[in-house]
């Protein structure tokens, strides 16, 4: 019988298949492989391992608790994990490809659903076509809603050391449309990575989903960054209609005055939500996401 005298802790930094990527405990890293188990780690988990015989390759015995879990939409309408323990999203956007704001309002819900700190890093200022009024306006109304924006440019290295500061000591998640330069985010944090980057399809300048997994890398100040791949391949999961109303911090703030308890804010009288929209307290867009979002998941809430 194999012995496992201690369990072995170690953090996993990159999951592909059944392989993957270990940070141990004494500061290495070594491949591992999953055998025959049903454990799907993901970058950011805790696991337990053992080493069947010196020199041959780690086995996850085990998956600590996750304190959360970032999820996307499966493909039976269950949710599969992409990354866990997070302290910190930042959702990337940029002037090309041209922002899709009911995506950052996803992104920024998942965030609150999951008990994280979402950031909003306009990445790209060194491109000379302005982002247009309406989109400036979006993100002031971000910036009033209390969401920290960060400026930042890969080409000239602008910014850096802004999302370096937020992520001292925490672990996020680059999060945000194929193209933006999440990817090119981490080379430029890290010159010592060589994540792969590529230029926007010249027609439509959009993104070429250039990144097909997660991994994550450390950084000096002790915190660690998640790449990710562009939304084709994730866009976050709500499991009910209540994960969504936390994720809209105004809409929570004004539920406290709607008439009934339970209120939806959706067709119901009474509704302050409803009536701060019709007000412009309440951004009539993020009220649209809010709708829009709630109603998916109210479909997806028929599976058991
Ligand atoms: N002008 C300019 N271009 C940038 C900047 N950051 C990234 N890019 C370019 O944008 C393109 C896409 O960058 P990536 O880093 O691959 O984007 P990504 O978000 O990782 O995309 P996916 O992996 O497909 O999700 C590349 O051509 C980058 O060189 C920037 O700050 N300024
Ligand atoms: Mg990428
Ligand atoms: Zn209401």
């Amino acid at each position: 019988m194999s012995q496992n005298p201690a369990k072995q802790t170690a953090l996993v930094i990159a999951a592909y298949g059944k392989r993957g990527r270990l940070l141990l405990n004494d500061g290495s890293e070594t491949g591992f492989l999953l055998k025959g188990r049903k454990l799907k780690p993901v970058c950011g988990d805790i696991v337990i391992w053992s080493q069947p015989d010196t020199g041959m390759e780690m086995i996850l015995e085990s998956i600590e608790e996750r304190r959360n879990t970032l999820r996307r939409p499966g493909r039976k309408g269950n949710a599969d994990s992409l990354a866990a323990n997070l302290d910190l999203l930042l959702v990337v956007l940029a002037s090309q490809p041209k922002p899709d704001f009911f995506l950052t309002d996803r992104y920024i819900a998942a965030a609150h659903s999951m008990g994280c700190d979402a950031v909003i890093v306009r990445n790209k200022t060194d491109l000379p076509g302005k982002l247009d009024a309406a989109t400036e306006q979006e993100l002031l109304a971000y910036a009033k809603l209390g969401y920290r924006t960060v400026l930042t440019s890969t080409e000239l290295a602008e910014g850096i050391d802004d999302v370096a500061a937020h992520l001292a000591g925490h672990t996020g998640m680059l999060v945000g449309q194929s193209g933006v330069g999440k990817s090119s985010l981490i080379n430029t944090l890290l010159p010592s990575a060589t994540v792969a980057v590529a230029e926007l399809s010249s027609g439509t300048l959009e993104g070429r989903h250039t990144t097909t997994a997660s991994m994550m890398h450390r950084l000096p100040e002790n915190g660690w960054l998640i790449d990710s791949p562009g939304v084709r391949d994730f866009l976050p999961y709500f499991a009910d209609v209540r994960e969504v109303q936390a994720g809209f911090i105004e809409i929570i703030t004004a539920a406290a005055d709607c008439r009934f308890a339970n209120c939806q804010h959706l067709r119901e009288p009474g509704c302050k939500v409803k009536s701060d929209v019709e007000e412009g307290v309440i951004s009539a867009r993020r009220y649209e996401s809010y709708k829009r979002l709630y109603h998916m998941t109210e479909g997806a809430q028929v599976e058991p």
